[in-house]
């Protein structure tokens, strides 16, 4: 029998130290990420594709390189290991400190395995890191060397595609694909490698809940689909299950509950970008003692509260950390959303868009 390797816990203290104790965090070398990417990499090989997780658990949504803001979500949610935690996906591109956010939950995954948990998100790719901002990012704080890029972006191929809870939720960073009617159709799929543009892998990482529609709509933003009430409802039925919960789309408010609370959208970054605005939210899971046979069609009627959430959950709201706010008015730019486009001069569409749309309604269809 093989002994899995592991790094000796009193390593991965002063991965976190160096990562928590001071100010900037300090970045991890080179070789001690290439380390903690390659024994993450040898625990994931066990993890099943939709790992089997028990409440109480906090769920977590996009953090995109917000690393002031994951601290946050730890000061106002308690701490490794004194709260569970299942991450959404997505935690790269678009903010400042991506290296330094996934960093601190790689190690925290190694120090405490039985306690963080990590899925897939779209943003956890080789293509779309390239231009949404990590690729850049590891260039410049690693002197013009991407191996920290490729180490990272080789351990994402084996991150889990989803959880579910108590064996009544499903937890996973899009939604529901037109391929998949049963969970075991996503638990034999060979997950170790980058995301495929469509399937069930796909459909997975990009998916969106819609309420204006029935069945299935190609998704506007290019990749993944758009689902109805129909169609979450079979789902749920057909899998035995009471709720899906994802995450995926800015709110405003941090969280949006859909059909009586039978789907849930849960997003953790505050203050978008450094410009949205929105508040941000985790989920607190601290049972789901309730029935899905019972909960068919009405039979959630009158069971959520204002928060749109079932019995035993709570969306603990969270506003931007206050490195947030200085970034915010350093005026740095965002991957993806610069005023000026570098090759042409025009305005940015994401510019345009947020001139346009005032309310902010759309932005959900940025990747
Ligand atoms: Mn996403």
């Amino acid at each position: 029998m093989t002994v899995p390797f592991r790094i000796p816990t009193t390593d991965l203290d002063y991965c976190l130290e160096q990562l928590l104790e001071h100010k900037p965090p300090k970045i991890l070398p080179s070789d001690t990420i290439q380390q903690l990417c390659h024994t993450l990499k040898s625990q994931l090989l066990a993890v099943p594709n939709i790992m089997p997780l028990q409440s109480p658990i906090t769920v977590v949504g996009d953090i995109h390189g917000q690393y002031h803001d994951l601290l946050e979500i730890f000061q106002i949610g308690g701490s490794p290991p004194n709260t569970n935690y299942l991450f959404l996906g997505d935690y790269v591109d678009r903010g400042y400190y991506s290296v330094e956010t996934i960093s601190l939950l790689i190690v925290l995954k190694l120090r405490y395995p039985e306690r963080i948990f990590l899925i897939r998100g779209n943003h956890e790719s080789r293509t779309i890191t390239t231009n949404y901002g990590f690729y850049s990012e590891v260039l410049s704080k690693y002197n013009g060397s991407i191996e920290v890029w490729s180490y990272i972006t080789d351990l994402f191929d084996y991150l889990p595609l989803g959880a579910t809870i108590d064996g009544k939720i499903f937890a996973t960073h899009g939604g529901l694909s037109p391929s998949c009617q049963q969970l075991d159709q996503i638990r034999t799929v060979d997950r170790l490698k980058e995301v495929p543009h469509d399937g069930i892998m796909a459909d997975l990482v990009w998916s969106d809940p819609d309420p204006e529609i029935m069945d299935f709509k190609l998704s506007p933003r290019g990749a993944g689909y758009l689902f109805g009430y129909d169609v979450m409802q079979k789902f749920c039925h057909d899998n035995d299950l009471v709720q899906l919960i994802r995450a995926h789309q800015l709110c405003n408010e941090g969280y949006v509950s859909y059909w009586q609370g039978k789907c849930l959208t849960v997003w953790s970054a505050p203050n978008y970008c450094y410009r949205c605005g929105n508040k941000a939210s985790v989920l607190e899971i601290l049972s789901s003692n309730y029935l899905s046979k019972e909960s068919d069609s009405n039979g959630l009627k009158g069971k959520v509260n204002k928060q749109g959430v079932l019995p035993g959950q709570y969306f603990n709201v969270f506003e931007a950390s206050p490195e947030n706010n200085e970034d915010t008015s350093s005026g740095k730019s965002v991957n993806g959303i610069n005023s000026i486009d570098n090759n042409t001069g025009e305005r940015d569409i994401f510019q345009s868009f947020f001139q346009e749309k005032p309310n902010r309604q759309y932005i959900d269809y940025f990747l």
